[in-house]
């Protein structure tokens, strides 16, 4: 096997300089935060964290401004969003350049992520002018009965590294059509590609001469994320991470009768029936188990096969495996970049050790690929495991490429099997019984957010609301009426009678 070749770190900070040159970004000087790539595991540049007094300023200003961004009709803030679109276009391989270097996704994932900005974007605008009530039937003669919807507030964003910029996106497209302000806390682990989409969005205020202070960026760590889940200015806190930051945010949020929007941590099944393709299952079960190295909340982590078929899977997926191209993320050839960090690595050595001890048997992968010019960097082979059993670690995250398989033998046990899990994000059957299809989608099949049939658990579109239930925390971004979550409803009853009628028949007076 030939070793992994990489550009050198010099070479990657030289191009992470020439995209943020060409989006307009400037690196805030200062210390408190440093960029770094996982692609050679090494530091990039310093950069300044906001402090409490800029944090304190962004919030007065982000709250400022949303006194005026609400009263602006609704289709003209969607011509803001639809600048942002445009400017994505434009500069669509430059963001994904970022996203290579400070997250190690493969080429053709970056650009989709940049892909799933532009249609979130386009999602945006046509929703500005869909922000439609009702009209309730009322019970009363000469009244009219209606819902209406209202900008909420200032949306505090506080987002992951795996998906650095369209998770910003689905929540700030959505957020600034519905009226509303942002401020947004990006991962530490990925400031460069936020100062791309913060200067982005600042050139589409400016082109169509929205507030300036309808998004504001704040660089920084928890301290800076608690400001913002405690702060009563802020209405609506979106955070995506795992479950252990969601039990911390969703009920400080709610101490102060804020709203949360919890996407936290998945543990995603694909059950494989006897009547599966299995060239289709395959091919979506390697795309969902291994792509962007096995670091997306959709991403497939647990394999439910029927045990007809689950020799001949094993060993045509163990095949796959063997042949999956990992390396540089920015060779087009390269399936599967590095992890984001040691850390990550050590994490997932941890399950796998966990799991063998419980006896597991590891089926392919596994073994770290060593760099020798980039000693910190974290290549690791995507791992199967057979188990036999759901314990504790197979019922955990590990954010890492690390698939365990599971057999059944009756339906009602693979429904069983995938729903014993306390996650509930994403979930998909591989199968050509049209009843099993339908069971799996019923109301006793998955209970997951997110069901899918003969195709992998991630890589799902704008247009659907993305989320999940139980402990992935029941929120729901993106698409669909999604955008309900930014806006607070209010019902009225208008009359236009001369007299005064009150509802459930009561006379007064
Ligand atoms: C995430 O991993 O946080 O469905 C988001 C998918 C992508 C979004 C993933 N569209 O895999």
């Amino acid at each position: 096997m030939t070793g992994i070749v990489l550009p050198t770190t010099d070479a990657l900070r030289t191009r992470a300089r020439a995209a943020l040159d060409r989006v307009g970004a400037a690196v805030p000087e200062g210390g408190g935060l440093s960029a770094r790539t996982p692609v050679t595991g090494e530091y990039l540049f310093g950069l300044a964290a906001a402090g409490h007094a800029e944090t304190e300023e962004a919030l007065a200003a982000a709250r400022a401004a949303f006194l005026d961004w609400r009263t602006t009709p609704a289709p003209r803030r969607g011509e803001l969003v639809r600048r942002l679109g445009e400017l994505l276009r434009v500069h669509q391989e430059d963001l994904a350049d970022l996203i290579t270097i400070e997250a190690g996704k493969i080429r053709s994932e970056a650009l989709g992520e940049v892909q799933e900005m532009i249609d979130i974007c386009d999602f945006a605008v046509g929703l500005s002018r869909q922000l439609y009530g009702r009209t309730i039937a009322s019970e009363r003669p000469g009244h009219r009965l209606a819902e209406t919807w209202h900008p909420l507030g200032v949306v505090g964003v506080i987002s992951a590294f795996n998906f650095p910029a369209a998770v910003w996106s689905w929540n700030t497209a959505v957020a600034l059509v519905c009226g509303d302000t942002v401020v947004w806390k990006p991962s530490e682990l990925t400031p460069l590609v936020s100062l791309a989409c913060d200067r982005l969005l600042a050139r589409a205020v400016d082109d169509v001469g929205a507030p300036r202070d309808v998004h504001r960026l704040l660089l920084g760590g928890r301290a800076v994320g608690e400001r913002l889940v405690d702060d009563p200015r802020i209405a609506l806190v979106s955070a995506t991470g795992s479950t252990r930051m969601g039990r911390e945010v969703g009920p400080r949020v709610a101490a102060r009768f804020g709203r949360s929007l919890l996407e936290l941590g998945g543990n995603n099944a694909a059950v494989i029936a006897p009547s599966a393709d299995l060239d289709l299952a395959v091919q979506g079960i390697v795309f969902s188990a291994v792509g962007t190295a096995g670091q997306r909340c959709t991403t497939l982590r647990r394999l439910i096969v029927h045990r007809d078929v689950a020799d001949t899977l094993v060993e045509r997926l163990t095949a796959a495996y063997q042949k999956l191209p990992i390396g540089d993320p920015f060779d087009r050839a390269t399936l599967v970049g590095p992890l984001i960090s040691a850390q990550a690595l050590e994490r997932m050595r941890g399950a796998l050790s966990r799991v063998r001890d419980e006896g597991g048997t590891l089926l392919a992968g596994g073994a770290r690929r060593a760099v020798e010019t980039a000693p910190h960097a974290a290549y690791v082979e995507p791992a199967v495991v057979r188990v036999d059993q759901q314990t504790d670690v197979v019922r955990e995250e590990t954010f890492a490429p690390l698939l365990y398989v599971l057999t059944y033998d009756t339906f009602d046990e693979a429904i069983a099997l995938h729903n014993d899990v306390p996650q509930g994000l994403s979930s998909s059957i591989f199968t050509r019984d049209q009843q099993e299809a339908e069971r799996f989608l019923s109301t006793e099949g998955s209970d997951c957010g997110i069901a899918n049939v003969n195709i992998g658990t991630s890589g799902a579109e704008i247009g659907g609301a993305f989320g999940g239930e139980k402990d992935t925390g029941g929120g729901r971004e993106s698409g669909s009426d999604a955008w309900r979550s930014y806006m607070r409803s209010a019902t009225n009853t208008i009359n236009y009678a001369s007299r005064l009628s009150l509802a459930q028949n009561v006379s007064f007076l």
